[in-house]
Parts: C-alpha cells; structure tokens; sequence
C-alpha cells in the first residue's frame, strides 16, 4: 500500500500546512454564534468542527474530493475509499495495489465466529456487526505500537494500517453475519479472483437470477461511504477515535449509531412503511390513498422514514442516483412504484405539517434504497442497515486516519447546566 499511503501523507502534510496557516491568522476570528437553541436542539446548523473527507452541501448534496454524486457515483467503492483518504482517484497501478491489500488481508480472525453464532438468534444484525468489529480489537496494530511507545507523528500510520486490515474483512463479516443469521449458518468462502462488493454479494449466497446485483452492490457501497463529519455515526466514531480508542472502538460505536431509526435504520422502516401500506390499499394504491395514509402515520405522530434531513434541503442526489438506476434495471416493481407515488406526495404534505416545521421535506438516500435490495433477493429487512454500515466505515476510517494525522486532539466540548443558562442570561 505503498502509494496509498504517500498521498495520505501528502495530503496529511497539505492539510496540516493549511490549518497552521489558519491557526496563525485567524485563531480568534469568529465564524458564527451559538444560540440556545443549538445548545436545546442538538446543535442542529452549528458550525463547530472541519472534516474535509466530503461535504454536504444542503441544495446539493454529497461531495467527497470535490466530485458531486453524479460524478463519482460510476467508481468503485475502492476507487471511493482511496478519494476518502487522498483527495484524489487512484490511478490503475495505485487502485491494483489497494486491491491486492485489501484481498490480502480478508480473511475473518476465527475467535469471531463462534461469537457470533453463540449470540441468541433473534440479534440484529447490526449488533452482530458493531460485536464482531469489537472483537477484532485484539488485532489492532495502532494499540500494539502505541503499547511500545511510538511517537505521536506515527499514530496515523497505524490508523490506516487497521483501516485496511478492518475495510478488507467486511464482505467476509457481513456476509457471515447474513448466513449466520437467516440461513443455515455455513459460510461460503472468499473468491480472491472477484472485487470488494463482488465478494460481498458472492458470500451472501443469494440465487439471482439478475447479473445487475454486483453492480447494484458496488453503487450502494458507493454512495453510502460517507456524509461529512456531523452526522450521528460519524461523529461517534470521530468522537471515541479522538481519546486514541483504536478504528475497531470507533467503528463498532459508529455504527450503534447507525442503527438507530432517525438514521440508518430508516432504511428498514421504509420498506415496511411501504410493505404495510400495500397490507392494507392492495399492491397498486392510487396516489390519493396514499395520500391519506400518510397523513394518518403523521397524525398519530409517527415519522415519514425516508424523509427529511438535518442538512439538506433538497431531495438527496443519492436518493437521485439510486432511483435512475432503478429505471435502468428495475422500474417496474410495485415496491418502486409506491417509491414514487410517495415521492409524489410526501414531499407537498410535510411542507405544511406543523405549521411547516420540518426543515426538510425531500427524501433522502433511505426513501428507495431498502427497496432496491429487496429487489435484489435480499428479503431481510433487518439486514439493510449492516450494508450501509459496511460502507460508512470507509469514511470513518478515512476520517479518522486524517485526524490521527493532523494530530487532532480530544473532542470535549463544555456543558452547562440549566442553571448556569438561566444565570448567564439573566433569569435565574
Ligand atoms: N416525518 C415527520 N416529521 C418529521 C420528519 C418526517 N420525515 N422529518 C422531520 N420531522 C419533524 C421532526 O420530528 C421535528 O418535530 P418535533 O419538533 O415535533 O420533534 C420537526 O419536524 C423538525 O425537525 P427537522 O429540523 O426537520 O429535522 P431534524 O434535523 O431534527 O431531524 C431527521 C432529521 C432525518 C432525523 C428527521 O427528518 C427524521 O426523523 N426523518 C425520518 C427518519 C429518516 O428518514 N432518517 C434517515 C436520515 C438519513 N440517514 O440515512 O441517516
Ligand atoms: C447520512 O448519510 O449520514 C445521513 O444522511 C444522515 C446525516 O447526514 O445526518
């Protein structure tokens, strides 16, 4: 991983020149306020940290490097991981290097496997997930160097090196996690000749009859890499990973983040919303029975899953993405369609709930993508989010491997209590 790693130096030496040369100038300049109501509503709008791994803009969604989803979304989730860390697309011999180490180091340390299998079955899968990346932490080469005393400058070295060793074991773990979870538990072994997403789709096991399925992986694993630094799992992860906890700590609590309904398990309830809407109007609703079934979830005061955001403020280019391939292989299903119908509905009907209190009412990446992998064979709904998360930690470990880099100190920010807030303004 030879040039890998020389343009996450160059870019960890580019980064770090910039940020002194901001630091020198500007340390004290001021670049907004905070207001109670970012104190009272988790920070929502707060501009308080860098992350420069991607950026979502809130018209135009998901950048990372520089590139917008439609520009990126074409490459391969390696060609991904390597723009993460360095900015830039690797060119062949760099992504034929990757590659190889990624295969190199795929395979699943053995003590995971009983671990997993010894969990009652009923588990989700994404616990299993954050446990068996917890369980790999007995391999972690940063906690061993750091053990030996290397120096601060190093730390980054060894961040990516657990990166790679983690990013390459995850088809295996997911895939193992599927089959040990909803199948017969016998696991399908790596094929050393397929890439990243199509080892993944290979070790699932899935009987389908449509070649579009690697394809399809590889778009997913795509466009769920990353969503800049101040979304809940990513945050985690930056969070535990800045006390020096190594990636598989950070990773395993990014991801029971991830897990939770408000993000990535809105992919799973979204199918079921829609599941539950053909139980009851029948597999083609019209868009007027729709219509009033959503108002009925809104008016017992459910969530639309799917839509909404705390950044943007438009439909989600990946949300975008994902429906154009769906033009292209799969368009004709009665799950899409309902995609669409809500796509026709929802967004006109949040505008004026509560008075237009949603900031957002465009869907976001999780409005279509449950329905996509269901078409794909993958009828287990609870599985959806370990997907998602086998993609958002190539963006942790990208993210963490910068810091660790520029040699990021520990995130703790100053709480206070309500009365301090009540003195302060003068209400005590
Ligand atoms: N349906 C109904 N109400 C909503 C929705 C929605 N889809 N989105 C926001 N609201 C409500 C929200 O609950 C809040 O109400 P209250 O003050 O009574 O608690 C109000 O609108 C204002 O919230 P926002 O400022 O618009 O949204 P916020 O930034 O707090 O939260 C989400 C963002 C994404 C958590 C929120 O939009 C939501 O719950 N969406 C549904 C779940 C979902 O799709 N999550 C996936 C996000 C993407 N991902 O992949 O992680
Ligand atoms: C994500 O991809 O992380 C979600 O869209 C949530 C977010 O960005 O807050």
């Amino acid at each position: 991983m030879k040039k890998l790693k020389e343009n996450v130096r160059l870019r960890i030496e580019t980064q770090g020149r910039e940020i002194a040369r901001i630091l020198e100038n500007y340390s004290d300049t001021e670049i907004g306020k905070v207001t109670v109501k970012h104190l009272m509503g988790g920070m929502r709008g707060l501009q308080a940290m860098v992350c420069n791994t991607s950026y979502v803009d809130p018209q135009k969604g998901l950048f990372v490097g520089g590139f917008d989803v439609p520009a990126f979304s074409g490459k391969t989730p390696e060609e991904i991981l390597y723009l993460l860390c360095t900015g830039v697309f690797p060119k062949k011999d760099a992504l034929t290097e990757l590659r190889d180490e990624l295969a190199k180091r795929h395979e699943v340390p053995r003590h995971v496997w009983p671990l997993l299998r010894n969990l009652p079955k009923d588990t989700h899968p994404m616990t299993m997930l954050s446990m068996g990346i917890l369980a790999m932490d007995s391999q972690s080469v940063f906690k061993q160097k750091y053990s030996e005393g290397i120096p601060k400058k190093e730390h980054w070295e060894y961040t990516l090196e657990d990166s790679l060793n983690l990013i390459a074991k995850l088809p295996e773990l997911a895939a193992g996690i599927y089959r040990i979870r909803f199948f017969d538990g016998e696991l399908i072994s790596y094929a050393p000749s397929l890439d990243w997403a199509e080892n993944l789709v290979h070790m699932l096991g899935i009987e389908t009859a449509d070649s579009s399925f690697a394809d399809f992986m590889r778009l997913y694993l795509v466009l769920h890499c990353d969503h800049e630094g101040g979304n809940v799992s990513a945050f985690t992860a930056r969070v535990v990973n800045s006390a020096l906890s190594n990636i598989y700590y950070a990773a395993s609590a990014g991801l029971n983040g991830l897990a939770g309904p408000l993000h990535g398990l809105a992919n799973q309830e979204c199918l079921r919303f829609i599941q539950r809407i053909h139980d009851q109007l029948g597999k083609s609703p019209g868009k007027e029975e729709i219509r009033s079934y959503v108002l009925k979830t809104l008016d017992s005061g459910n969530v639309i899953p799917g839509y909404g955001h705390a950044v943007l403020r438009a439909t989600d280019p990946r949300f975008t993405a994902f429906l154009k391939f769906s033009g292209k292989y799969c368009d004709t299903t009665p799950y899409l369609q309902t995609v669409k119908d809500l796509y026709a509905v929802v967004p006109g009907l949040l505008k004026t709930y509560k008075g237009g209190k949603v900031a957002n009412p465009y869907p976001n990446v999780d409005a279509i993508s449950g329905t996509l992998l269901h078409y794909y064979g993958l009828e287990h709904f609870d599985y959806y989010t370990v997907l998602f998360g086998v993609s958002r930690i190539l963006g942790f470990c990208a993210q963490n491997t910068i810091a660790r880099g520029l040699n990021q100190p520990i995130i703790r920010p100053k709480s206070v209590t309500n009365k301090w807030l009540l003195d302060f303004l003068g209400k005590a």
